[in-house]
């Protein structure tokens, strides 16, 4: 008998399957063209920061080799790709001056995605402030709001003849908790106040606000913004009503200071009780302009948290045992029922619709290549699971539009440097040379069918 994919393994018609990346991970020419320092390209240079000292001066060397990346994204038959303008190169104070040689570098950049018939969905902001505006204040001072008021503008209106699916900022809580908290994990590597810690959330909205604006002033006919959040999210530990409800519960505490004041406009009365006179300076007008209504919201999605219903509680969350299954990213332990509940809880919770995944993967170190290929059935098997969690969402009748892989290329992974690697295409760092993996090959052909395979 012939194998055939069946219907029922199939995804809604005209949904959107693309892949991610991040300027400041793939691009490299740090110093290129007038582009500002920004606060990783300092943060990497401070040692036992990064693992073994790498920087982001090379990376991909995607700022040069775009051409060729995107026509292998084509051949791959990827045909939407999420990615993100390096503030640093428009603006390299953060404010100031104009660079034009960063402008037109963008317009080359989305002329060739055009030629290749890749529809770019475009993030503002991944983490790469210009250096210059975190000497003074970074996230924990509004200036920030302000530039980034004038950065947006600039982006929208120089691109809105090429780019109508804009994304705000990637995941507010990363780059202020890891960058502003104790632990110092991330650029600018400044911890704060627990005041000044929830100013930089309230300024991260105020951005995300801002984007908002910038796009409905700016953006032209069928111009689409929403944020992309990376929500904690629970998997209850059985599907019974009660360990629903606990997770239901959990999900808030979490995520409540970053969803409910973009969804609600304001923030909620427990996030005032728990941060008391820890609360953020608020002045008047901030909460119309973080709650314009957007037309998406975009969710990054790892890993989740077991949480269970407990007699007395709101909810009891239960440590993963020390032998449970994680990819080489410690943090990553490997959850695929967590794409469900992150799709079903934000759109029960907050009413977000349409959702789209804007990020799943997962990063393993020392893959590879042998005799031309990289077999990595981890990773394969990682998407193939995550994606069956997907689409009993979908048919639970949560909508989700799209889904977009964690990357494209291997690249900068933050504090891992190049070691741990998620792309779908292999990068040789020494050489430059691109494989796709096997992975690759079998996501291309979940998107040939529209159908898991
Ligand atoms: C995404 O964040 C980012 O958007 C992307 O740039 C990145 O490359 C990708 O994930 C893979 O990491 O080490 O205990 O401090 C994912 C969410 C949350 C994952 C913070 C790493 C650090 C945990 N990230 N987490 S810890």
């Amino acid at each position: 008998m012939p194998f055939l994919h069946p219907a029922k393994h199939s995804f809604p018609d005209n949904f959107i399957w693309g892949v991610s990346t991040a300027a400041p991970q793939i691009e490299g020419a740090a110093q290129a063209d007038g582009k500002g320092e920004s606060v990783w390209d300092r943060f990497s240079r401070v040692p036992g920061k990064v693992l073994n000292g790498d920087t982001l001066d090379v990376a991909c060397d995607h700022y040069h080799r775009f051409p060729a990346d995107f026509a292998l994204l084509r051949s791959l038959g990827i045909r939407n790709y999420r990615m993100s303008i390096a503030w640093p190169r428009i603006l390299p104070k953060g404010d100031g001056p104009v660079n034009q040689a960063g402008i037109d570098y963008y317009h080359r950049l989305f002329d060739s995605l055009a030629t290749n018939g890749i529809t770019p969905w475009v993030t503002m902001f991944h983490w790469d402030m210009p250096q210059a505006l975190e000497d003074r204040g970074g996230w924990t001072d509004h200036v920030t709001v302000d530039a980034f008021a004038r950065y947006a503008d600039t982006i929208v209106s120089a691109y809105s003849g090429k780019v109508k699916n804009w994304i705000t900022l990637n995941e507010i809580k990363c780059f202020t908790l890891l960058g502003y908290g104790p632990g110092a994990f991330a650029a600018p590597g400044r911890p704060v106040s627990a005041k000044l810690l929830n100013q930089t959330f309230h300024h991260a909205l105020l951005c995300h606000g801002h984007g908002v604006r910038a796009v409905r002033q700016h953006g032209g006919p069928g111009a689409r913004v929403g944020l992309t959040d990376n929500c904690d999210v629970p998997i209850p530990v059985t599907e019974s009503p009660a360990d629903i409800q606990a997770a239901r519960a959990w999900f808030v505490e979490k995520n409540l200071h970053i969803l409910d004041p973009i969804h609600r406009g304001k923030y909620s009365e427990d996030y005032l009780k728990r941060v008391g006179g820890d609360a953020p300076t608020v002045r008047d007008g901030d909460f119309e302009l973080i709650s314009a209504p957007t037309d998406f919201l975009g969710i990054n999605i790892y890993t989740g948290y077991w949480v269970r219903a407990k007699p007395g509680a709101a909810y009891e969350e239960i440590d993963a045992p020390v032998n449970y299954p994680r990819a080489d990213s410690k943090w990553l332990r490997l959850t695929p029922q967590v794409i469900y509940w992150g799709a079903r809880l934000v759109h029960e919770t907050y009413g977000a619709k349409p959702i789209y995944v804007t990020e799943n993967g997962c990063g393993y170190d020392a893959e590879n290549v042998v005799n031309g290929e990289v077999l990595d059935l981890h990773r394969r098997d990682f998407l193939r699971s995550y994606l069956r969690e997907l689409q009993r969402a979908i048919d639970d009748g949560v909508p989700v539009a799209g889904y977009f892989v964690w990357s494209f290329l291997d690249n900068f992974e933050w504090a891992d440097g190049y070691v741990r690697r998620f792309g779908i295409v292999h990068v040789d760092f020494a050489t430059q040379k691109r494989t796709p993996k096997l992975s690759a090959r079998y996501y291309s052909e979940v998107i040939r069918f529209n159908a898991i395979v």
